[in-house]
């Protein structure tokens, strides 16, 4: 394990980190331990993204402030001393905004090949989010198809994953194999959105965002509202097997794309937050609590599985297998999505069984 000497780092870079450890629950702790070529790196992308997210995110903020940010916001990290004021007093995040101009700072010096990379997700991300921040100003009903909704999780998370493998194979940390494979990585950021949207679905209605499909909640409910009513419990239930099942269906391709990382500390990095997300989706399921507030697994469960994924892979297919099980288990024979999803748990634990055999 490398430490970062602090007495060495500027003032711009030491509030970076602590930006870091401010905004992020889970991956300050994972970008910290990371190989030295890509700490930096990494820090600077999450904290872009997390200011990006904090624009998209405040329902405060009038679509005509929102959009240019969003859709500038590439250039914005080449602007000397931006900062800004305008979210909103109870917008989580508004600190980093308004001190945005360490993260330029810093930007400046990392190596151009991670910045032109940065700077292309970026652009990409806050077009993506701002054409689903227009969607929901005029159209009520959000987001519609399940393609429509993967587009959004590709916008902002899929494009991670495609940002991230560019980083590792750029500072020679992962096979460039990985980048011949765009679904892997893809499914590495949808797996964890996914999971997102799944459990946020009373913190989104609360700020009037709707991310789940209306392909798919319409099948149980009339109204999107209807999900949360008492008396239409087993309805939403239903409509959230399906988000589940939809959501479950990446977890192979997430396991493969760990397959190819060697890095131990790209690895860890990578592999916790899958785990993290298949512990979540398994107490969202078949748990109405979802529709009522926001449903969390314990800080213990977090530490033990953080152990459990900075192994090696077959310690995270342990994990994954334990997670598919209970989902097995607690699959309700009388929900339309029964058979789906126990197929779908099956098949993710042959895909387990084929790479590690337990006999
Ligand atoms: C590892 C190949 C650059 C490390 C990590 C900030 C979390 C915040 O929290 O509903 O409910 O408010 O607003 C693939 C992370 C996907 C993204 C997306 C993994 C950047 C991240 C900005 C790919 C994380 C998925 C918005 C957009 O949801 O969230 C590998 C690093 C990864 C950030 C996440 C989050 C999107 C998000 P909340 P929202
Ligand atoms: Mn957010
Ligand atoms: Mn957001
Ligand atoms: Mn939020
Ligand atoms: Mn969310
Ligand atoms: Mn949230």
């Amino acid at each position: 394990v490398h430490e970062r000497d602090e007495s060495k780092e500027p003032a711009s870079l030491k509030r970076c980190f602590f930006f870091l450890d401010k905004t992020s629950r889970s991956f300050s702790a994972v970008i910290k331990e990371l190989h030295p070529e890509l700490l930096v790196p990494v820090c600077l992308f999450y904290l872009v993204l997390r200011g990006l997210d904090t624009i998209e995110d405040d329902m405060t903020l009038p679509l005509e402030k929102k959009e240019p940010i969003l859709r500038n916001f590439q250039d914005i990290l080449e602007q000397d001393g931006w900062t800004c004021n305008e979210n909103g007093p109870n917008e989580k995040d508004r600190q980093l905004l308004v001190e945005f101009n360490v993260v330029v700072e810093e930007f400046k010096k990392i190596k151009p090949a991670y910045r032109t990379i940065i700077k292309d997700i970026t652009k990409r991300m806050g077009n993506g989010m701002a054409d689903y921040a227009n969607n929901a100003e005029h159209n009520t009903n959000g987001v519609n198809t399940i393609a429509d909704y993967e587009l959004y999780c590709h916008y902002v998370a899929g494009l991670v994953g495609e940002g991230l493998t560019r980083l590792f194979v750029e500072g020679g940390l992962a096979n460039a194999a990985l980048l011949k494979r765009p679904e892997l990585m893809e499914s590495m950021g949808q797996f964890l959105q996914q999971v997102n949207i799944i459990r946020d679905i009373k913190e989104d209605l609360d700020d009037k965002r709707r991310f789940w499909p209306k392909q798919i909640w319409s099948k149980y409910v009339n109204n999107f509202e209807d999900l949360f009513k008492p008396e239409n419990k087993q309805l939403a239930l239903s409509a959230s097997s399906e988000m589940i099942l939809t959501a479950l269906s990446r977890a192979d391709d997430c396991l493969y794309y760990l397959a190819g990382i060697k890095e131990q500390s790209v690895f860890n990095f990578c592999a916790i937050p899958q785990s993290m997300a298949i512990a979540t989706l398994e107490i969202c399921f078949q748990n109405h609590d979802i529709f009522k507030k926001n449903v969390k697994i314990t800080k213990g469960e977090a530490c033990q599985l953080m152990i459990e994924s900075t192994q090696n892979l077959q310690l995270v297919c342990d994990v994954f297998k334990k997670y598919l099980r209970k989902i097995h288990q607690k699959n309700n024979p009388h929900d339309p999505n029964f058979l789906r999803i126990s197929m779908a748990c099956g098949k993710t634990e042959q895909f387990i069984e084929s790479i590690f055999p337990s006999q």
